[in-house]
């Protein structure tokens, strides 16, 4: 049977906002989750003297092969954007699809949840502060992603949880928007620099979603979009 087009199981269309300071790994987010079905638009290479300046704590180029790391680390500029269809089978394991592979979807009987997600991956720099704003703008859940080795993109987790309130109050709406944050780059606690949840627990507001992420390792990344998922569908039944 069909809804809007879609098969039975679909549970809507979703906008999610990905934003985060500069290199906390918002588009290796997307990368690590949506592989070959995510191309990022509108990313640059960091440029070593300008981008890398922006916080002498940054730890991007320690990833990898650090030579080859720094020359190859990029920067987003404005917005990368990605349609996908996230589909949850009877078996409960989580799956990405592209936007045209509806008919294929149809075909299987597998299938106990699709949803349509529209993510809004923002660059992080602050000249670009203005585009979480507006981006933010009817966004179905949030995802905030901190680089957990640099304590001033921790101490910017408020600023995205205002724009989050300023969101709510304007869509004036019962059902608060889900947040989820990501203490991202856990790989790197053998290095001594990943700060742990339970040294940021206490700044954080009680109802964000915490997890520890890598996007090296894949550490915490299924959970986070679990977490996702368990919002949505909650919303989906609310609606
Ligand atoms: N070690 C480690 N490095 C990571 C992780 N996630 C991202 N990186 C690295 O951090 C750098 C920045 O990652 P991006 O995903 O481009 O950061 P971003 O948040 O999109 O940055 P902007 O686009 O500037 O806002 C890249 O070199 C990534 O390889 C992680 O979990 N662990
Ligand atoms: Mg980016």
């Amino acid at each position: 049977m069909l809804q809007h087009g879609m098969p039975e199981g679909f549970k809507g269309v979703f906008k999610i906002s990905i934003v985060g300071s500069t290199g906390s790994g918002k588009t290796a987010f997307m990368k690590r989750i949506l592989g070959d079905l995510f191309k990022p638009q509108s990313d640059v290479v960091r440029r070593s003297n300008t981008e890398n300046k922006v916080d002498s704590t940054h730890t991007w180029f320690r990833v990898g092969a650090a030579k080859s790391q720094e020359q190859e680390s990029t920067t987003t500029l404005s917005l990368n954007s990605a349609g996908i269809l996230l589909v949850r089978t009877l078996f409960n394991s989580i799956e990405f699809h592209g936007p045209n592979e509806v008919e294929n979807l149809m075909q299987r009987d597998d299938i106990e949840e699709i949803y349509k997600l529209n993510f809004f991956d923002n660059a992080g720099q602050e000249r670009f502060d203005f585009m979480p704003d507006i981006t933010m703008r009817g966004s179905d859940a949030v995802i905030i992603i901190v680089d957990g080795t640099n304590m001033s993109s921790v101490g910017k987790v408020n600023y995205f949880l205002e724009l989050i309130r300023d969101e709510e109050s304007r869509k004036n709406e019962e059902n608060s928007i889900p947040i989820i944050i990501l203490l991202n780059k856990a790989d790197l606690l053998e290095h001594g620099c990943y700060i742990g949840l339970d040294s940021i627990k206490h700044m954080i507001s009680a109802r964000a979603n915490l997890h520890e992420t890598s996007m090296v390792t894949g550490e915490g990344v299924d959970d986070s979009i679990r977490t996702l998922v368990s919002h949505l569908h909650d919303k989906s039944h609310s609606n």
